[in-house]
Formats: C-alpha cells, structure tokens, sequence
C-alpha cells in the first residue's frame, strides 16, 4: 500500500508526520471520506469543493489547486491499482510550536492521501434495517464551530458515538442545540413521510451521499423538503434512513424503542437506493487502472 505524503508516494511504515503537527496537537486540519466504484471517483470535485470550503474557514493554505487535489487522488488510486476502494484525503496544518497560533506554524501543510479497500456494512443490515437511539451529545452550536466543516476536530461525534456504543448501538442520532434533530455520528439523516422525503438543513455536515439523494429526488419529482425535523417526527415517520460515503443508504426501523412504520425498511429507501447505486456508476471522475 502505497501513500500519498506531501507529493511522494511512500510505503505504510515512513507514512509519518511530525508530532508538532497541529493537526495532531490541536485537530487543526480539514479532510474528506471519499469513495471510487469501478474505476470512477464518485462526486471528486464536490469532495474536493467541499474539502477547500472547510480550509478557507480554517484560513488553511494547501498550497496546492483544487486540479492539483484532483489529481493527486487519482494518481494514489493509480499507483494502488484500486478500481474500488475507499479515500482518505487529510490536510493538516503542518508544524508547529506547542502554542496554538497557527501563524507560528511552518506553513506547509500535510497533505495526506489513504486509500485502502472499502469494508462493507453487512448486507443483512441493509435487508433489516437498524435500529439507532439518541445521545445527550448534542451538535456543536453552528456559531462555535459549525457541523458544516468537515475538520480534524471530529470530537463532538466520538463522543456521541461512545454513548452510543455503551447503550449496544452502532449508530445514533444528535440533536441541534435547540432539540431539532441534527445527523448521525457519521450519516446524514432522512424521514419518509406521506410520500413525502425531508432531511435536516442545519446542524448536519452537508454530505455527498446527502446531496446525491436531494438530486435524485428532484430528478424524479418526489416531493423533498431540507428544514426542522422534530424527534417526533421521525418517530411518525412512515420511513427513515441514513446516508454516507460508507453506508450508501442504509435503512431504519427503529428509533429510541420507537417502530418506524411497517418495520421494514420502506419502499422510498429502496428505490432511492437503487438509484443511487446507478449514480455511482455515472457520476465523477473516471480513471483506469
Ligand atoms: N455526517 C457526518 C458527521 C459525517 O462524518 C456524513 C454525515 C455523510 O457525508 P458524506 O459526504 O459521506 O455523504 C459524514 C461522513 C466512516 C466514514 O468510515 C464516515 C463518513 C464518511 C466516510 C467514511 O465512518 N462520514
């Protein structure tokens, strides 16, 4: 396995950065969870589009463009010879003193690309459907660090993810400050209502998988909203599933002790699934092998 470290490919063993990186004192840093089926990145340049909008709030150079960004994956999944695979991209900040300025940092920043083979949530997950609970842990406040940045300071979520752990589930939901269902550790969220698709607006990251669904939906005039969803309201919810570069879509039945509809998952998910599953053999950047 080959690595992607600051425009040289290394082997897994001198895949090291400095511990003066503030990305690893401070999770001063952006990244991205990027996925390629069959030979074609999926979404590249929204990733990376997403991946620059992150670095700028964070005033993070890469010193590199988002063509450069674009290129660098596809060349690491080359040398890996990955026609599938899953991507890691990571820019920290780079070396630092022990103090937090990052004026004081080296300015060069750790570009960092991963690509390893994609682990698959068991298919029976999927024929099931979940069931997720929700934490305490509620969504960083959007004036404090909003969930929009995809940024090395994942904290807010392991800690969700570490009550949901500790009650037996492998997935949870997380409220906005203000009680409005938020997203998922990992996911994004949305409910199926009267044949109607909604998902959150705020406090969520604004995922890729997300935004595929949104386009899906309006491609094939369901009806979508992206508002305030209420705990109540995914508790009525006729259907309910998750999104991610990792899961795809993955269904839910049950919610806090709550069945979501017949149980099942619902008919919506399923469509919605298959024709994402066709947009991921169309839609990115293609490359071979
Ligand atoms: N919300 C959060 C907090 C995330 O971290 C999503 C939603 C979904 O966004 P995308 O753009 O992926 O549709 C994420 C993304 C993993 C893994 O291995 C997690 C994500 C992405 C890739 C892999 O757990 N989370």
């Amino acid at each position: 396995m080959k690595i992607y470290l600051n425009g040289q490919f290394v082997g897994r063993e001198n895949a090291k950065v400095s511990v003066f990186d503030h990305g690893f004192l401070y999770g001063d840093g952006a990244f991205e969870g990027i996925r390629a089926y069959d030979g074609l990145v999926f979404r590249l340049k929204e990733h990376i589009d997403r991946l620059y909008e992150t670095m700028q709030a964070l005033s993070l150079d890469p010193r590199m463009t988002r063509k450069e960004m674009i290129k660098a994956v596809v060349a690491t999944l080359k040398t890996n010879q990955l026609k599938d695979g899953y991507i890691r991209l990571i820019v920290s900040r780079g070396d630092g003193d022990l103090g937090l300025d990052p004026r004081k940092c080296s300015g060069r920043p750790n570009v960092i690309i991963i690509t390893d083979k994609i682990t698959l949530y068991p298919a029976e997950l999927y024929q099931k459907g979940m069931a997720i609970i929700t934490v305490k842990t509620v969504k960083n406040r959007r004036d404090a660090l909003d969930p929009r940045l995809k940024t090395l300071n994942y904290l807010n979520n392991i800690l969700a993810k570490i009550e949901a752990n500790n009650a037996g589930y492998a997935e949870a939901i997380m409220l906005d400050g203000d009680g409005h269902v938020g997203e998922c550790t990992g996911d994004n969220i949305f409910i199926v209502k009267g044949g109607r698709l909604a998902t959150p607006a705020q406090g969520c990251l604004l995922g890729i998988t997300r935004q595929a669904i949104l386009d899906i939906a309006s491609k094939t005039k369901l009806s979508v909203s992206e508002g305030l969803i209420t705990l109540d309201e995914v508790y009525g919810a006729d259907e309910c599933f998750l999104t991610g570069t990792a899961a795809e879509l993955i269904p839910v039945v049950k919610v806090d002790g709550r069945t979501i509809g017949s149980g099942k998952p619902g008919p919506m998910t399923d469509q919605l699934l298959k024709a994402f599953k066709e947009l991921t053999k169309k839609d990115g950047i293609r490359y071979a092998v």
